[in-house]
């Protein structure tokens, strides 16, 4: 099975939808196997962003990260990274589609709700940023059998 990082961002936090987000996941079918809230700080954004720290709103980002504690989830499942990104939409909550998480939370590119890891090596990498040995509990749902058929569990 799949494990995937998801970040309840500020935007989230601040707009109180913790509740119907991980609601969704756990609708889907997704397990939660950790989840803690912490606040982040510029050294772990910057390696967490990478990619984005040459970009001119990047200030903001990071900014924008920090303005409240987030929590930050491993969710389990077969194909947890792309399914998990297919709930989340497009970056830009004015594109994602509706039904997405995005698409039904966030007008904006910045303030878009959540992250999701954007392949299976990304997540690994992520877990390992987020979350400390002994944090993820790897249980198994006793209605494991509900929610797959067996050459899929
Ligand atoms: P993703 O979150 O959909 O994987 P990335 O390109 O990895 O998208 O960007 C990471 C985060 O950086 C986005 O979720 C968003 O919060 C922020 N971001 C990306 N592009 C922009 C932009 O053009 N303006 C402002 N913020 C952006
Ligand atoms: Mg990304």
């Amino acid at each position: 099975m799949e494990k995937t990082l998801v970040i309840l961002k500020p935007s989230a936090i601040e707009r109180g939808l913790v509740g119907q987000i991980l609601t969704r996941f756990q609708q889907k079918g997704l397990t939660i196997v950790g989840m803690k809230m912490m606040q982040l700080d510029e050294k772990l954004l910057r390696e967490h962003y990478a990619h984005l720290v040459d970009r001119a709103f990047f200030p903001w980002l990071l900014a924008s990260m920090m303005a409240t504690p987030v929590i930050v989830l491993c969710l389990k499942g077969r194909d947890a990274v792309r399914v998990v990104r297919l709930m989340t939409g497009a970056t830009n909550g004015r594109e994602a589609l509706p039904g997405t998480i995005r698409g039904d939370f966030s007008l904006s590119g910045q303030e878009n709700i959540v992250h999701a890891s954007s392949s299976l090596e990304d997540a690994e990498v992520e877990l390992k940023r987020f979350f400390a040995d002994g944090e993820i509990y790897d249980w198994v749902p006793q209605s494991t059998p509900f929610l797959y058929a067996p050459d899929e569990a």
